[in-house]
């Protein structure tokens, strides 16, 4: 498994914020956490490509939202936010070594947060970021593969993947106040601990999953479920609204 990541802007100050009140980024704690992040990719079996930070784009970290990348094809996504286009030249760059590359097209917009593959089956949550063209031209690539892409409203938080992420082969995690459990019939649903909203995005390497040990309730229950964990703090890009799943495309 290889995987894509960037490195945390300068500016990161001024990054977007939909559902947080703006606090301050120590930088130097962000870009170590960040470093951690990044060991734990290739202690897990990952080949990291970092690319490098842009001091104008200060949401350049999280990457995922830039594309969406399958074994046969890359699809450069056009995000919702204008201020975040421009992180899209140096990640197609990487992908064109990679994959064949498509594109989503205005008036499509489309953030890689929010779309969550399991095997040949795709989410797509449309509302926030995403829009429902976004999301169908996202169809139309994927589906001549043998993808089958399901498009969903959503609005409770800022991606899709805010609010779930999958955690096992057939199970997937998620907060209930944000994400309608009823998606995923024929998955096993495990609930974020109600005390913890933000636990719902957690990162699956292989079998293991990357956890952020702030949500300890819920670190708890997947560890009760015998799912293997690496467990990471990344309390200061959560400032930013970002969560595990942002800081990298991981290309299997
Ligand atoms: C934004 O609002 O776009 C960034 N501050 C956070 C993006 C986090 N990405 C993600 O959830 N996939």
């Amino acid at each position: 498994m290889n995987a894509l990541a960037r490195e945390i802007s300068s500016g990161i100050a001024d990054c977007e914020l939909t559902h947080l009140d703006r606090a301050p980024i120590d930088l130097d704690r962000a870009r170590r956490q960040h470093a951690v992040y990044i060991e734990c990719l290739e202690r897990l079996g990952c080949g990291v490509r970092l690319l490098p930070a842009d001091s104008t784009l200060p949401d350049c970290v999280f990457i995922e939202d830039t594309a969406v990348v399958v074994p046969e094809l890359a699809v450069l996504s056009r995000p919702g936010a204008e201020s975040r286009r421009g992180e899209l030249p140096v990640v197609e760059a990487a992908l064109q070594a990679v994959r064949p590359v498509q594109r989503i097209e205005a008036p499509g917009t489309l953030d890689g947060g929010d779309v969550l593959r399991i095997d040949r089956l795709i989410w797509v949550g449309c509302g926030n970021r995403t829009n429902a063209e976004g999301g169908r031209q996202l169809a139309d690539h994927l589906t001549p593969m043998g993808y089958e892409v399901r498009l969903v409203s959503q609005h409770g938080c800022l991606h899709f993947k805010s609010g779930c992420s999958q955690a096992g082969a057939e199970q997937v995690l998620l907060n209930p106040e944000w994400i309608d459990p009823g998606l995923f019939p024929g998955l096993e649903v495990i609930e974020v601990d109600p005390t913890e909203p933000f636990a719902g995005n957690v990162l699956k390497v292989g079998d293991t999953l990357v956890v952020d040990g702030r949500f300890e309730r819920t670190v708890e229950r997947l560890d009760t479920l015998g799912l293997p964990l690496e467990v990471l703090d990344n309390a200061e890009l959560a400032r930013a609204e970002g969560g595990l799943t942002c800081g990298s495309i991981l290309l299997d």
